[in-house]
């Protein structure tokens, strides 16, 4: 068959997908797959077999990223990568992040029962712990392997229960012997969902993001006074939740104030003793600020601060902020995001050319060589809950798409 003919096979990429979504199913229909559990150990080893399945050259590296690695005609030359991540928030989605593992393999699938043999290797990647949900920050595999993050400061970080990701590594079994670091990669594709409304209200089957915006993750700590809420006058309290929530209010007021589309959002609160008569006296809280100006989201935290500061010394609530983690904004490499775009069109799928507000190991990766995104619509422009739905055939346009445009790179001498 003419290598344009190609076309993989959407309804054995549906079946990947299903049985992906039984592991870690909840009863709504969604996933709870976290970073380093035994639902994402599950699925690892489903992920291997299937690469063998392929007789691929299989490797896990210390941060426990795994890559399937196809050789080519001459594998001297630099691999094209593609790939995405397989663990989901607590109560996920079945399609962020298992679809650009699962539309890898799919075209590496299609590939091999077509006895395609392009000019240089093809390697497919499973980035370990993308959320940050379990262990924040997020993109801690790729961002290792990227040289940006450090490995032992990602080893250190703790879940909510106190567990370490290096030993949580261990104890899944994913502490690989490859050295986590960079190698030689041509170019990397990434292939996800949306996880936003443009390209369902613009009726698009495929979206080109130009980039990625910058992400920036605060984490604030307030110390107030517990006492019995009976008896303490509300007078003269320190109360470490009422502190907490002027404070997110703040947050959710910033891009109005700002200007500009920043996007800013407090996900995650603690408060103790999280007792219903006691006065909270420790409140723990997350900042998420996001823009395509990296310069802009720095201004807006430093305004955050000033406010926090002003908010704790009224309250008498010292305050502790941690600027925990930030991944520039990623302009992708233009000639792949229009190589995209000129695909989508010859495949005969309506296209957009967009941002993505969401983060991706693309991020990092586009630190390290050409890098560019394949979206498919979120229905509902829903994501990061367990409605999160897309359509089938959008599932197989957008890997169809992957499929030439990992032939188009892979081809390059
Ligand atoms: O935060 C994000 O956008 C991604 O889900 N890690
Ligand atoms: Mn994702
Ligand atoms: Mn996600």
């Amino acid at each position: 068959m003419e290598i344009k003919e190609l076309r993989v096979n959407g309804q054995r990429l549906r079946q990947s997908l299903e049985r992906m979504a039984t592991i870690g199913a909840t009863p709504a229909g969604g996933v709870h797959r976290l970073a380093l559990s035994d639902e994402d150990k599950e699925a690892r080893d489903l992920f291997i077999r299937w690469l063998k399945d392929l007789e691929l050259d299989v490797t896990i590296d210390e941060m426990g990223n795994i890559f399937g690695r196809r050789g080519g005609r001459n594998n001297d030359l630099s691999p094209v990568m593609s790939g995405s991540h397989m663990d989901s928030q607590p109560s996920g989605g079945r399609f962020d992040g298992i679809l650009g593992v699962m539309g890898t393999l799919e075209v590496l699938r299609t590939l091999h029962e077509n006895q395609v043999m392009t000019e240089r290797p093809i390697v497919i990647a499973d980035w370990t712990n993308e959320e940050g949900s379990r262990f924040s920050p997020a993109m801690v595999g790729s961002g290792v392997w990227a040289g940006a993050l450090e490995r032992n400061w990602a080893y250190s970080r703790t879940d909510r229960n106190g567990n370490r990701f290096e030993d949580e590594l261990i104890r899944i079994g994913y502490k690989g012997p490859a050295p986590c670091e960079k190698w030689p990669v041509h170019c990397y594709y990434e292939y996800h969902i949306e996880q936003g409304p443009i390209l369902e209200r613009e009726q698009k089957v495929i979206g080109a993001p130009k980039g990625i915006v910058c992400l920036h993750w605060y984490d604030v700590y307030l110390e107030g006074e517990a006492n019995q809420v009976g008896p303490t006058p509300m007078e003269g309290r320190h109360d470490a939740l009422c502190a907490a929530a002027e404070m997110i209010l703040k947050v959710n007021e910033l891009p109005e104030r700002m200007g500009g589309n920043l996007v800013s959002t407090v996900g995650e609160i603690q408060s103790y003793p999280n007792s219903r008569n006691i006065i909270p006296d420790k409140v723990h809280f997350t900042v998420d600020i996001r823009s395509w100006d990296d310069d802009q989201a720095m201004s807006a935290w430093k305004l955050l601060r000033e406010d926090f500061e002003a908010i704790a010394s009224r309250r008498g609530c010292p305050i502790k902020m941690e600027e925990t983690w930030k991944v520039e904004h990623s302009p992708f490499d233009e000639k792949l995001v229009q190589r995209i775009l000129n695909i989508a069109d010859q495949l005969s799928y309506s296209n957009l050319y967009m941002v993505s507000g969401a983060g991706h190991d693309a991020s990092y990766m586009n630190q390290v060589c050409p890098t560019a995104m394949i979206f498919v619509p979120s229905i509902g422009g829903r994501s990061h809950v367990e409605v999160e739905n897309t359509n089938w055939e959008d599932c197989e346009a957008g890997a169809n798409t992957l499929l030439h445009a990992i032939i188009g790179s892979a081809q390059e001498s």
